[in-house]
């Protein structure tokens, strides 16, 4: 095992001097580009997010990891190798001090990407869908690490619900019981990522970014150190049809089963297979929730610089 000589998280120059002024900064992920989208549709949808951040007036990080370095705010190059790289690995929080031990390179989970975004001082990160708990956890226990990092990290985190893949239910019950406030963004139907509400109620909606800003500063004056997840759907004209979506969600469940696959890989397959089999119609809906998601994460971004 090698040691890399550098652990502590490379911040670019870009977002320390924003961080300092108290200009706006959004965190972004980067699993999404290495295992969530296909190449080299990923390279295109990670830079127009990073276009579409700048063209609000905030400042882009979008979080990895190169050569054991954890990066918070990837330069061009960096993110077109890590979009362009087959063999950079999924990296989830208790996969970063391997990687900086190894020298490893890897697109980093929403838990990893939070955990650096905070650790760098910024307060607000975006990402399609948040991880959960697994249909059949019950028996696997396979619940992302998303969950327990997101209650122990002040920030916000902007997110089209969880993937339908999951057990949403129990995601929602496993929210509450972690302590991390969950509020649906003009609804209080819980989004389901690829569709606009996944059929399950929240109790909070907000309607403005300021209303965010307001219940973040709110968690810190309590001194509240678990996330707020707002839950921003689709719009029903981006979203996949429900019908052609319950109907390709239970193949694809089954066929997860079928191939007894778990742990890190069932949710790039499963958001594999979804995609295979719309014809490449949920890949669509995947970059419009992205997209929908990086506009409130900057208004949001913008909204707590400002108070
Ligand atoms: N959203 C996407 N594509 C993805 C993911 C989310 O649109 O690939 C990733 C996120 O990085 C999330 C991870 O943290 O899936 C959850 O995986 P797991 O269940 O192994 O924790
Ligand atoms: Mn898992």
């Amino acid at each position: 095992m090698l040691i890399a000589p550098e652990v502590a998280p490379e911040v670019a120059p870009e977002v320390v001097e924003a961080l300092d002024a108290g200009r706006p900064v959004l965190a972004l992920e980067s699993t999404i580009l290495t295992h969530g989208l296909p190449r080299p549709r990923n390279l295109d949808v990670a830079r127009d997010a990073e276009g579409q951040v700048r063209a609000a007036g905030a400042v882009p990080a979008t979080i990895g990891v190169l050569d054991g370095v954890a990066r918070v705010g990837l330069a061009r190059d960096e993110l077109e190798r890590l979009a362009s790289d087959s063999e950079v690995v999924k990296l989830s929080t208790r996969d970063l001090p391997v990687a900086a031990a190894t020298g490893a390179s890897g697109g980093t989970t929403v838990a990893a990407t939070a955990h650096l975004a905070h650790r760098a001082g910024i307060r607000v990160f975006c990402t399609g869908g948040l991880g959960g708990v697994h249909r059949g956890a019950s028996e696997t226990f396979d619940e992302s690490a998303d969950l327990p990092a997101l209650a122990r990290l002040p920030i916000v985190v902007v997110s089209a619900g969880v993937k339908s893949v999951l057990d949403v239910p129990a995601t929602l019950e496993r929210l509450e019981t972690l302590g991390i406030p969950v509020l649906g963004y003009r609804t209080t139907a819980f989004p389901g990522f690829y569709v606009a509400d996944s059929g399950h109620r929240i109790t909070h909606a907000v309607h403005e970014p300021e209303q965010v800003a307001a219940v973040r500063a709110a968690a810190d004056e309590l001194g509240l150190d678990a996330a707020v997840l707002v839950a921003n759907p689709v719009p029903e004209h981006e979203q996949l049809p429900p019908d052609v979506h319950d109907d390709v969600l239970a193949r694809a469940t089954a066929a997860l089963v079928e191939r007894g696959i778990g742990g890190q890989d069932a949710t790039p397959f499963l958001l594999e297979f979804i995609r295979d089999a719309t014809g490449g119609a949920s890949l669509e809906v995947n970059v419009a929730v992205y997209r929908n998601n990086v506009a409130l994460g900057v208004a949001i971004a913008s909204a707590i610089a400002g108070r």
